[in-house]
């Protein structure tokens, strides 16, 4: 049986007087199945809480196919392993050439002074001063560090800071490295840039566009001029006014999705943590030019991009912040993304993918097995591997685990 139940949504913002709230009443026509009430355990359909309305928008036909637990995680061997004095962190994804892994990161030295005092000579993060290394291995477990990949550029050019927090992207025998990338001097309000580079070996030499791909949006207005203020604003601007981060570049339906992390001044903590949101720019090309898409942000929570593509879509695992944060989404067209999973936690940070895995064969294999960095101390980082496992049930020993 189908019930029809004309459910009366009410405001509850606590401002609004009782007048008022009668005129923003607005009545939804649900359907309701008798599935759907066994399967929610709902008491009585004529008393139904607001947590019960909500639950009853959950599309019924959402298994959990996309609902994994992380394990933990593992130390790498070889020149991967922790290594005090050394930053290694931000890996990208693995692919595979000659029967080697590659992955390349973010690889800087020395202690992070921070942003009280001399910015221009000084090191304010453990991404600052960074060039993109690269490293190799058979088995994905005991790396080979091969040496710097794409250094910071003269004085001067855009890039000439630091260059960090890499993507590869293979496609048509040719290699894509794109970065963050910022100017000197590096203070709390600089405006970063993401660079790109590409070769026809993974082994390089690599060779830099003149221009960066992409920027933050020009719309948001400082307030002040204090350089080491970031949440002083006169207007906000869009959700990447202030950086352009974690870029990731898929080749989706005959184009190029540069998938990237946005962070916009002013930004606040609201109920779900830090305004950290995500956004998509399409090219032609490989090297661009990339065009932002007009329905950004294309995520309202997450922080280092994850993206792969799956059963004609793009899946996203969204961490860290907002408020639909530890949840794996899947788009049908690389923009509009839905909640497949809510994930318990999600510990593995900045991952990088192996892009050798068969994508298609579930929808997290991908996640099985793959790189993500650690805070030794604030000083240095270092790349670990993760795991993940598929959860389909909850049982003590012992316990029987039902028909299936
Ligand atoms: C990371 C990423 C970007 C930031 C910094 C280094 O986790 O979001 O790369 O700039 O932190």
């Amino acid at each position: 049986t189908v019930l029809l139940l004309t459910i009366i949504m009410t405001g509850c913002n606590s401002k609004i007087s009782k007048e008022e709230t009668h005129e923003h009443e607005n009545q939804e026509l649900m359907k309701i199945t008798d599935e759907q009430i066994d399967h929610l355990g709902i008491t009585d359909v004529n008393h139904l809480s607001a947590a019960s309305k909500r639950a009853l928008k959950w599309p019924m036909d959402l298994g959990n196919e996309w609902f994994i637990e992380f394990e933990d995680l593992k130390p790498l061997k070889g020149d991967l392993a922790y290594e005090e004095g050394v930053v290694r962190r931000d890996p990208s994804a693995m692919i595979k050439h000659d029967g080697k892994y590659y992955v390349w990161y973010s690889r800087s030295t020395g202690e992070t002074q921070g942003f009280g005092g001399d910015v221009e000579n000084e090191k304010v993060f453990p991404w600052d001063r960074c060039d993109i290394w690269y490293a190799t291995s058979e088995d994905g477990w005991t790396w080979k560090e091969e040496g710097v990949a794409v250094k910071r550029g003269e004085k001067g050019a855009y890039d000439d800071r630091s260059v960090f927090t890499v993507e590869i992207m293979e496609h048509d025998g040719k290699y894509y490295l794109c970065y963050q990338t910022v100017k000197s001097p590096y203070n709390v309000r600089v405006k970063n840039q993401v660079g790109l580079s590409w070769a026809d070996s993974p082994d390089g030499p690599w060779t830099k566009l003149d221009e960066p791909i992409l920027s933050p949006a020009d719309n948001g207005v400082w307030k002040g001029d204090n350089l080491q203020d970031r949440r002083s604003v006169i207007k906000k601007g869009d959700f990447d006014s202030h950086k352009v981060h974690d870029p990731c570049i898929l080749p989706y339906k005959g184009k190029f999705y540069l998938y990237y992390k946005g962070e916009q001044m002013g930004e606040e903590i609201t109920f779900g943590g830090r305004q950290i949101r995500h956004g998509v720019a399409i090219a032609d090309n490989p090297l661009g030019p990339y065009v932002k898409s007009p329905y950004n942000p294309v995520s309202n929570s997450g922080h280092e991009i994850c993206v792969w593509p799956y059963n004609d879509g793009i899946a996203a695992l969204i961490t860290t912040d907002g408020p639909e944060k530890n949840t794996i989404q899947w788009s049908p067209d690389g923009v509009n993304f839905e909640i497949m999973s809510v994930l318990k936690s999600v510990d593995a940070h900045a991952i990088g993918l192996n892009r050798t895995a068969d994508v298609e064969k579930e929808p997290t294999e991908i996640l099985r097995w793959g790189l993500t960095h650690v805070y030794n101390s604030w000083h240095y980082q270092s790349i670990m591997r993760f795991s993940s496992k598929r959860r389909t049930s909850h049982t003590a020993p012992g316990e029987a685990k039902g028909d299936d």
